[in-house]
């Protein structure tokens, strides 16, 4: 018997048992992602791997102008970003941004999968939620928040430090080697240097810390992909992104996951739509992904009370 033969035969073993994670990984042909993810924290997942067609990135990207015409006050469009000066009330600001509201050329567009099915399909794709579950774990994973980010030009940007962190960062020290957190950033529009590229410092989730000045910002390396790659990354990978130095934007759209016992950036379970839930190409995952059927947090007496006999 070949050695081959062998891995298969145990492949199989195991997937008629249950679709183990490693099964489905195997399945997906995701092998080398899972490798750059435990080595890098990081990996780019082509379209012709996770399937989704550039078409549906084309009408991400209409759809998301409109929505930041609307949101903003004034047309928005790839070649030119907004085409009024904007500015942010002082009141509104975002940690991590620059304090002179003048130079904050980005927004968060946020409470996507409300919007269309288009974002809800997005969430659930096979390769990315297979990724994600690979770091977080299989039964544990669910949503923190589906968002998109607007950038434009601007020579701040982050600023000097990049704006690097890991996004697990309020979790305290010392951190394990499951992520508490892990993301995907679909890049709809082309990820190069000049544009704004993401940021990250490739290893750092083996650091298992947050990320220390100025030392993190000269390691760190520009993410360049292609428009409609997907950039997966781990909780404890440090990252930022590069200023956008060319016209036009760079948009993204971020679909966050966190392991159960980190709590959610968007309140699903109490403000989504469970119809809309139901209206998208996998509704089982979804709906598992939102924690709806979730023992934790309750808002009712849940556990059985004895009584007296009569
Ligand atoms: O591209 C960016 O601006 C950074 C994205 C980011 O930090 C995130 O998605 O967690
Ligand atoms: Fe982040």
């Amino acid at each position: 018997m070949s050695k081959q033969t062998t891995i298969t035969e145990s492949r199989g073993a195991s997937h008629s048992r249950h679709s183990s994670r490693s099964q489905v990984i195997a399945d997906l042909g995701l092998e080398q992602y899972v490798m750059q993810l435990e080595v890098d924290g990081l990996c780019v997942v082509p379209p012709e791997v996770h399937g989704v067609p550039i078409a549906v990135f084309d009408e991400m990207v209409e759809f998301l102008l409109k929505r930041s015409a609307s949101l903003v006050g004034c047309t928005f469009s790839l070649e030119r970003g907004p085409h009024a000066e904007v500015t942010f009330k002082s009141d509104q600001q975002r940690s991590g941004l620059a304090e002179d509201p003048s130079k904050i050329t980005q927004f968060l567009i946020q409470q996507l999968g409300s919007q269309h099915r288009m974002f809800r399909d997005l969430a659930v794709n096979p390769v990315a939620v297979a990724l994600i579950k690979h770091m977080i774990g299989s039964k544990v994973t669910r949503f923190s928040s589906n968002n998109s980010f607007v950038k434009w030009q601007g020579e701040f940007g982050y600023g000097p430090n990049l704006g690097l962190h890991a996004d697990q960062s309020a979790v305290p020290l010392p951190w394990g080697r499951t992520a508490l957190t892990a993301n995907t950033n679909w890049c709809l529009t082309d990820y190069t240097l000049e544009g704004g590229a993401f940021a990250y410092v490739p290893g750092s989730h083996r650091f298992a810390s947050r990320p220390t000045f100025p030392s993190a910002v000269a390691q760190a390396v520009p993410v360049e992909a292609a428009k409609g790659s997907v950039i997966v990354f781990h909780g404890a990978t440090w990252h930022g992104a590069y200023p956008r130095k060319i016209p036009g934007m760079r948009i993204s759209i971020a679909n966050y996951y966190r392991h159960m016992m980190v709590s959610s950036q968007e309140d699903y379970r109490n403000s989504f739509d469970r119809d809309l839930a139901k209206d998208c190409v996998n509704p089982e995952l979804f709906w598992a992904l939102c924690g709806f059927d979730d023992e934790f947090p309750y808002c009712e007496q849940s556990q059985p009370v004895p009584r007296i006999l009569d």
